[in-house]
């Protein structure tokens, strides 16, 4: 009889015991996984992850088509950091190129001596003709209003609008 009691108690301590430990064990796995990556995730990285990414996707890429008539749209209005391009539509080569013709200085750090350079993606100069097919493109860093031509024939011209 007192044998079966102290079984009893024995398995009743045993399993409260066992309640306990599986209780905290939950709990502190469960804190960690709870708490910390909620935290991090949500304020600290996100905020400096979502900066240059933004960055990045802000820049919008817009189309101008160079065609019999000249280039279109004529005036193209976009914000600093957006890439514009030109896509040769036209059986003849297609050469944009800013202002003036025929030394294309009017764009900040444009030269059409510069175009001898390895690295011509700063200046606002295709620097060789493209054939028909092919495609310019510059990235605008500088706000203003910046007029174009094609070098290769100078009465079709553009204007780039570029905005804040
Ligand atoms: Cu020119």
């Amino acid at each position: 009889m007192y044998k079966k009691l102290v079984i009893i108690i024995g398995v009743v301590i045993l399993g409260w015991g066992m309640y306990v430990l599986t209780r905290s064990e939950a709990e502190v796995v469960q804190e960690p996984v709870v708490e910390a990556p909620v935290a991090d995730v949500a304020t600290e990285p996100a905020e400096t992850v979502v900066t240059p990414s933004q960055e990045a996707t802000n820049q919008e890429v817009h189309t101008v088509t160079y065609t019999v008539d000249g280039f279109s749209p004529q005036e193209l209005t976009i914000k600093v950091g957006d890439r514009v391009v030109w896509i040769n539509n036209t059986t003849a080569d297609m050469w944009p190129a800013t202002g003036m013709h025929p030394t294309h200085t009017v764009y900040p750090g444009s030269d059409i001596k510069k175009c001898t350079e390895a690295d011509t993606s700063m200046i606002f100069d295709a620097c060789r003709p493209f054939a028909s097919g092919d495609a310019y493109a510059f990235t605008f860093t500088e706000v203003g209003t910046w007029r174009y031509h094609d070098h290769l024939k100078v009465s079709n011209t553009g204007t780039i609008i570029v905005t804040e």
